[in-house]
């Protein structure tokens, strides 16, 4: 018998405003267990890498000749899915379309309805999808599966009971597939710690978050679950032997949820006498840091940190439930900063129910950091999560008629605070204004691991210049 032909694509594009990229691990861990439990041959494409058009992606699919096609996308690339599970359908109607990933989990079993796929998995997929394969083999009893959506032979969608299975023991895994990815192409374009252009690798050490922050998306779960520290390191030891690379992003939300397993990994690495550059673009929680935990990290090869502060107001930390100890933020991050980390704060304006003078307190609580950027985000909400169904009491017609297909963090403008449009755009200037004050800029070019790359940032904020002085005009 001739082996399972597995196609599975990350959907979507990459744009001017947002050319950040990352290997796509969420799909290269489901190819390499589709490969490993099946014997299968996969075909891994990340549209956003090469940036081909939606057409150019079904050639390759039918190229490729699947007997099963997988897609991931992320909400703001929903429109892109629709076209191209359309024109899959139409050439390939006999082929299983699996749809997965955020926008899946986002909109649960809405995504049947909004594009021709069969099936969807609406939250971490590698069990799912070796149950659905193992179905695909036999029967295509799809009711057997719980917790998926799929649509019958009449068309209707039907939602299983029961919940997707999550895997505890992560250790069980194999590797993603990164062999499957185009390193060298990841290397030429920009990621999103300093270092860029080099070699490097994205992990992701642990899945699922125990905190209830009501904007966060539910993909993995609120129950915490991580690789062992020794498996972190072997998979470190292969990526560094096989691919020459020392330079590793953590994409985990909680990278520091477990501060023993954080202390583990920081002794093998010595251990291993390894030489790492170790990055933490998606963030640690900063408030539970111990000192000693930082100094680990920092002697471990970590250099670029995200803080996520997201509010200086104590009563939205407690309302949208991320509950960060503000003092305690301060403190890490200028332990960290002062040390030798480059700290990156993410900060959200325009909350549900949040005053001007709450904007301001925030404000006033990143100006007061030690951190060497700030992201001042407006608050958008995404389907699925509290705030979204918050903001649809509040702003219902804001939400219905929100494009979340031009939606980027750089450009987003959206309020569903207590406050006017004006007013909350009026105090995001205001942010960016004092916390970007000659004593910080200097700070930014005295400790950035490689300052011509602060020219990377030009064309962001070249085009935030051009609105700015565009919208000015406007307003005379
Ligand atoms: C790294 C990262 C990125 C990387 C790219 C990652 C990639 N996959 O290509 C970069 C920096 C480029 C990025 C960009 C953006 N990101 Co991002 N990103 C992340 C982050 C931190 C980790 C992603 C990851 O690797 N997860 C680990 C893997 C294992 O999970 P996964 O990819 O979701 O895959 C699992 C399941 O979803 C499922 N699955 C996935 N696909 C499929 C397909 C099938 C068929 C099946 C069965 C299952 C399945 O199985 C996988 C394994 O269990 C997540 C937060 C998070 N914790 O996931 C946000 C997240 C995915 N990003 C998010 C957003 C909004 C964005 C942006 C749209 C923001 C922006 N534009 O300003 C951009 C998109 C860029 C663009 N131009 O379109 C949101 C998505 C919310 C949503 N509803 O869409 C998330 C969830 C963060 C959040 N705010 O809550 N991101
Ligand atoms: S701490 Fe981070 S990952 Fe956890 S719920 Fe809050 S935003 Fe989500």
């Amino acid at each position: 018998m001739s082996a399972l032909r597995f196609f599975i694509a990350s959907v979507g594009h990459r744009t001017f405003r947002y050319p950040w990229l990352t290997p796509p691990i969420g799909i290269m861990s489901l190819a390499a267990v589709v490969r490993e439990r099946f014997g299968a041959e996969v075909r891994l494409i990340n549209q956003r890498l090469h940036n081909i058009s939606n057409d150019a992606l079904v050639k390759e699919v039918l190229a490729f000749a699947p007997d099963i096609i997988a897609l991931s996308a992320f909400t703001p690339n929903k429109f892109d899915l629709i076209d191209v599970c359309a024109k899959l359908k139409m050439v390939l109607p006999e082929v299983p379309i699996l749809v997965g990933g955020p926008h899946a989990a986002a909109v649960g079993s809405e995504i049947l309805r909004e594009t021709a796929a069969d099936i969807a998995v609406p939250s971490e997929g590698e069990s799912a999808l070796e149950q659905i394969i193992n179905q695909f083999l036999s029967d295509r009893s799809w009711d057997k599966i719980p917790g998926i959506f799929w649509r019958d032979d009449s068309g209707d969608i039907i939602e299983n009971p029961g919940q997707i299975e999550l895997i505890h023991d992560l250790d069980s895994l194999p590797y993603p597939a990164y062999d499957l990815a185009d390193l060298p192409a990841y290397w030429r374009l920009q990621f999103l710690p300093p270092g860029t252009y080099s070699s490097y690798m994205t992990l992701m050490s642990s899945r699922g978050c125990p905190y209830g922050c009501k904007w966060c998306h539910s993909i993995f779960g609120r129950r915490y679950r991580a690789h062992s520290a020794e498996r972190v390191i072997e998979e470190i030891l292969y990526y560094n032997n096989k691919y020459g690379v020392s330079d590793f992003e953590f994409q985990d939300d909680i990278f520091n949820m477990d501060h023993s397993r954080v202390i583990e990994f920081c002794e093998l690495v010595h251990k291993h006498n390894l030489k790492l550059k170790i990055s933490f673009p998606n963030g640690l929680r900063t408030d539970i840091l111990e000192e000693a935990e930082i100094d680990a990290l920092i002697s471990a090869g970590t250099h670029f940190s995200a803080f996520a502060l997201e509010t200086g107001s104590p009563r939205l930390q407690r309302e949208m439930g991320k509950r960060l100890d503000i003092g305690r933020f301060l403190h890490n991050v200028e332990y960290a900063a002062n040390r030798g980390i480059f700290s990156v704060g993410f900060i959200m304006l325009g909350f549900p129910t949040e005053t001007a003078s709450e904007m301001r307190q925030t404000i006033d609580v990143t100006c007061s950091s030690a951190l060497h950027f700030a992201s001042f985000f407006n608050v958008t909400p995404f389907p699925n999560t509290d705030i979204y169904d918050m903001a649809m009491k509040t702003h219902r017609e804001k939400i219905l008629s929100y494009d979340y297909s031009s939606y980027d963090f750089t450009s987003s403008r959206f309020n569903i605070s207590a406050e006017p449009d004006e007013v909350v755009w009026k105090l995001q200037r205001e942010a960016n204004r004092r916390f970007y004050s000659p004593k910080r800029i200097y700070r930014i070019v005295r400790d950035v691991p490689t300052p011509y790359q602060l020219l990377l940032y030009a064309p962001q904020f070249f085009t935030r210049m051009v609105k700015r002085s565009f919208r000015r005009n406007q307003a005379k």
